[in-house]
């Protein structure tokens, strides 16, 4: 057993007897959070940035960008991915993203904030930027996410546009029909890639919030919905504690609310590398075949800590503070 682990399964014991014992007390809410968090943390870099794959230098740049000029967490967290959803090199991110079975491509995405705000809307097709109506949805509904065409003519009527783009895009379309030939009908989840975006910030302030977009797994059957949009799976976020996010096999991260767990890690004592270890470790105790399952998590605390990890080798994730902007190698369980 790592040292990490070691160490992390005695603070998980401690915040345990730590629940054991407020419980008998009967504290408020905010005395019981505030007993699972130690006390005297070093404070890491604020602001601070992380998100999925190569492609989130940009977005990170672009969040930075919007903190700096006074944007909250949400406006930072919205323009920075809304830059890989512009993307239409991206494969799997937005309209030049891969089509499901059918040839159609439909988008999944998120946003929340410290307060616990949310919006998320899944399966949509022909909107250039899902992340604005995930928004918006949190913004101008008594609801948090909104699906199909149900969601695509709530958009409509509420100021987005029908996309000018073609999609899927020429070179997708061409992949998709050499699929259809060759495949054995089964979904590609893109993990080589450079897929989904999961972006996860920390304010000057150490406010947390964090968004995700995807044009989820390729090739899957119609009406599909990923972990991306799922608030507690694809992005957790709270304000007393930190954020996470995932990128990969969705239906793994679903199976065990992987975000809102290592959120929930962390709020017991977990630095976010070793929550993020331990959800990694939870999917593969709940996987027997584990051929080709990737799955890849980042998280931060509100201390600006952050780590990352995935099952496999090779996931690595975008770092932006005022100092640094660079890739990060994620850690992993298992060697390719
Ligand atoms: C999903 N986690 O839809 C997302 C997307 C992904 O390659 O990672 N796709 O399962």
């Amino acid at each position: 057993m790592s040292t990490n682990r070691r160490r992390f399964l005695q603070l998980t014991a401690l915040g345990a007897g730590a629940m054991a014992l407020s419980r008998c007390n009967e504290p408020s809410p905010s005395q019981e959070s505030s007993t699972f968090l130690k006390p005297a943390i070093a404070e890491g870099p604020k602001p601070l940035i992380l998100s999925t794959w190569i492609h989130g230098l940009d977005a990170n740049a672009k969040a930075m960008e919007t903190l700096l000029s006074g944007g909250s967490v949400i406006d930072a967290a919205e323009r920075g991915v809304m830059v890989t959803e512009s993307d239409l090199s991206n494969r799997s991110v937005g309209l030049g993203g891969r089509p499901d079975r059918e040839g159609r491509v439909t988008l999944d995405a998120c946003i929340m904030d410290h307060d616990s705000r949310c919006g998320a809307v899944a399966f949509l097709e022909n909107i250039d930027h899902p992340i604005n109506v995930a928004r918006a949805i949190m913004e101008r509904t008594p609801h948090v996410m909104l699906a199909g065409s149900g969601a695509y003519s709530w958009a409509l009527a509420n100021g987005f546009r029908r996309t000018t783009l073609k999609n899927p895009v020429p070179e997708a379309e061409a992949e998709w029909k050499h699929w259809l030939e060759s495949s054995e009908y089964k979904p590609e989840v893109n993990i080589e890639n450079h897929d989904t975006i999961g972006l996860i910030l920390l304010d000057a302030q150490g406010r947390p919030g964090g968004a995700c977009t995807t044009s989820g797994m390729a090739y899957k059957i119609n009406g599909r919905i990923g972990d991306s949009p799922i608030i507690g799976a694809g992005l957790f976020v709270d304000g007393e504690v930190g954020a996470a996010t995932a990128t990969g096999e969705g239906e793994a991260v679903i199976r065990v609310a992987g975000s809102s767990v290592i959120v929930e890690l962390m709020r017991h004592g977990a630095t976010p590398q070793e929550a993020c270890e331990e959800v990694v470790h939870r999917i593969l105790r709940k996987h027997n075949d584990k051929e080709g399952l990737q799955v890849g998590f980042i998280a931060l605390d509100i201390h600006g800590r952050y780590g990352g990890c995935s099952v496999y080798n090779g996931f690595n994730y975008a770092l932006t503070t005022a100092e640094k902007h660079e890739m990060i190698d994620a850690g992993y369980i298992k060697k390719w």
